[in-house]
């Protein structure tokens, strides 16, 4: 008893205003309830929408423990946890890549798909991974080279291959890869304006302003949870 109410109290204490802390704690916390909630939603849909599920229950839990050290690391330093907020990335992006596939598979997608997205997704994030991280300088030039990237995936999903087999399937299908299509078109574009943020560039002056890590935080809460829920309601809708 004595040792779980030191580990209580050995928590840092958090100031009322630290928004980012409080972010970096919520994120956390929801991430960790989604994944519940996708695992145990596993068991009552159609064998054809499982994989799709336990992926959706993957990305956030990967995420809530991506949060959890977050967290940690921002009430240790004060500083933002680039490292691990792209390692979250890296595997979580590339996940929600294998939902489109996963959900236009029954419908006949390919893996070429899958490969095309995965492989956008992470020159994407590696290019603003040296932007943020490395050549700092640069930030400009290598944000704009992710922003090429994340358009082309745009662009695959709204109007390449991807959307010509979502009409195809039609009916719960289609509607569903709607969605996710919206997610990536303004969901996504909450991630560049984070980005402008918490960098020196031409945009300065218009995002300076802002925390980045906040609104990465709101970014990734409304993108993994979202992108899960439409899949969830794909796969108790679609039998
Ligand atoms: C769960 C995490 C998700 C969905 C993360 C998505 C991240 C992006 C769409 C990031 C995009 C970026 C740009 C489009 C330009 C600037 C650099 C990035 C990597 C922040």
């Amino acid at each position: 008893m004595e040792k779980i109410l030191s580990l209580i109290s050995a928590a840092p204490q958090m100031a009322a205003d630290d928004y980012v802390g409080f972010t970096f704690f919520v994120g956390c916390m929801a991430m960790m309830a989604a994944s519940v909630f996708f695992f145990l939603s596993m068991n009552s849909v159609d064998g054809k929408w499982k994989t799709s599920i336990l992926v959706s229950g993957l990305i956030t839990f990967i995420a809530a423990v991506h949060y959890y050290y977050m967290r940690d690391y921002w009430g240790a330093t004060g500083e933002t946890p680039t490292f691990y907020r792209y390692v979250d990335w890296i595997l979580t992006v590339p996940l929600m890549c294998v939902e489109f596939y996963l959900i236009l598979k029954p419908s006949g997608a390919t893996k070429g798909l899958m490969w095309k997205l995965i492989g956008l997704s992470t020159i994407m994030l590696v290019t603003g991974y040296l932007g943020e991280a490395v050549y700092t300088d640069a930030a400009a030039l290598w944000g704009g080279i992710a922003g090429a990237a994340y358009f082309w995936i745009a662009y695959e999903v709204w109007l390449g291959g991807a959307s010509k087999m979502a009409k195809a399937a039609g009916g719960a299908v289609e509607s569903a890869h709607k969605s996710l299509c919206w997610f990536l078109l303004v969901g996504w574009a909450i991630y560049p304006i984070g980005y402008m943020a918490g960098t020196e560039g031409w945009y300065s002056g218009i995002f300076g302003g802002l925390d980045m890590d906040v609104i990465y935080n709101i970014g990734d809460a409304i993108n993994k949870i979202g992108f899960g829920l439409v899949v969830y309601n794909l796969a108790v809708t679609a039998k």
